[in-house]
């Protein structure tokens, strides 16, 4: 064989090897690329180009999307642990798998308090809260400050204002803001007199003027009914319709008009809370109208003696008394006028004004019924009179420490 045979075999044998090296597709390599997830119902990853292998150094990109509440948040696998990029290309140099994290970073709304409302309440009240499916749902009744985990319907029942507020917490730990703040007050107690009605002024001869004080806001109700008729329950005085609002521990004056000279009342008081607790028990005032010209004294009668207290102050600024007669008989010897009757002391006493003429001592056997006839001297509008107002006490045992009236009509003009 020649040299240049040689040559010509060696060449095609070269040829040869390298025909068939280049026809085995096992020498190039090809990588399996799996991605998680394709779809669910978290999100997607697009991968471009799609192919079921790789050969060796191509770049693919992987592109997530989050779907409803949900983005994509970072990889996980093949040496991307962390990794954040949103479109990643990776290059075929080995079989690659990529798992796409897609998480939740949507608070929940605000959950919904059901089934109460703000406002003051004279019982407990209960509430439900509905918030989104699978939320951890709290409440505070502090405005926020403490927090319970909710899971049925809750009673407030404390007597103390709730400053209720509720939130929620979805699976991925997102907290929703707070509800707006809802005012529960909780009051079952009536209030409390801390001045009990007393009579301040009697205005004129059909009205009187009632002072009167509470520990809590609400209203006072007055009822009005002939002295000694049977006392009204406290609903009963509420319905008779003279309500007066009331401020906490604030003096309350409350005019109360119609009424008729010369007629004896008794006036019924209950108050009742802004929350509808109403006193179990009223407070009577007894009323006494005299006529326009009327002059009330009122006597206390004491250990050792009588004392001129007062006239009305209707007539106090018209009349100035400077002497006072007062006579005791026995009541069963007393008719209409005191005709005949025996007198059991008599005693005069002077001075320039009521005040001055004070106490008149008596000494009067106990345990017996007298009548009381007053005898008064002084000046009317400035006109001296003498004698001329009189008046007899309603009749009965004298008790040490009791208040009897007179009322004399006399004229003013
Ligand atoms: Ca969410
Ligand atoms: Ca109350």
């Amino acid at each position: 064989m020649s040299f240049k045979k040689l040559i010509v075999i060696g060449l095609a044998l070269m040829l040869l090897v390298g025909v068939v090296g280049c026809s085995d597709d096992d020498s190039v390599k090809k990588y399996n690329l799996t991605v998680e997830p394709k779809t669910d119902g978290t999100g997607e990853v697009t991968v471009e180009p799609l192919k079921d292998k790789y050969e060796e150094g191509k770049e693919v990109t992987l592109t997530p999307s989050g779907k409803g509440e949900h983005s994509f948040d970072h990889w996980e696998g093949s040496g991307y642990d962390g990794n954040t990029d949103n479109s990643l290309t990776v290059e075929m140099t080995n079989d690659i798998t990529l798992v796409a994290v897609f998480k939740d970073s949507v608070a929940p709304s605000s959950p919904t308090i059901e089934d109460i409302s703000t406002g003051t309440y004279n019982s407990n009240q209960t509430f439900t809260i509905s918030g989104e499916t699978g939320a951890t749902i709290e409440y505070s009744k502090d405005g926020g400050t403490s927090w319970t985990e909710y899971s049925s319907e809750v009673t407030l029942s404390k007597e103390k204002t709730h400053n209720l507020v509720a939130r929620q917490t979805d699976d991925a730990g997102n907290t929703s803001s707070n509800t707006d703040a809802m005012k529960i007050t909780i009051d079952k107690t009536a209030p409390n007199w801390t001045t009990e009605p007393n009579i301040t002024t009697t205005a004129d001869a059909s009205s009187v003027g009632i002072s009167s004080q509470v520990d809590e806001e609400g209203t006072i109700y007055y009822k009005v009914i002939s002295d000694g008729v049977t006392k009204p329950t406290a609903s009963e005085v509420k319905s008779a319709g003279n309500s007066n609002s009331i401020s906490a521990d604030t003096i309350k004056e409350i005019t109360i008009d119609s009424l008729n000279a010369g007629t004896e009342y008794d006036i019924f008081f209950v108050a009742e809370d802004s929350a509808g607790n109403l006193q179990s028990e009223s407070r009577v005032k007894k009323v006494e109208k005299v006529g326009e010209s009327g002059v009330v004294i009122n006597f206390q009668i004491g250990g050792g003696g009588i004392g001129v207290q007062s006239v009305n102050t209707k007539a106090e600024d018209k009349i100035i008394i400077t002497e006072v007669e007062l006579i005791i008989y026995e009541e069963s010897d007393y008719d209409i006028n005191g005709k005949n009757a025996k007198v059991v002391k008599n005693k005069t006493k002077t001075g320039s004004s009521l005040s001055d003429i004070g106490g008149i001592g008596l000494y009067l056997p106990s345990n017996n019924n007298y009548t009381l006839v007053a005898k008064l001297s002084g000046t009317i509008n400035g006109k001296v009179e003498s004698g001329i107002y009189q008046g007899t006490t309603e009749t009965g045992i004298l008790e040490a420490g009791a208040t009897k009236s007179i009322t004399m009509e006399v004229s003013l003009n």
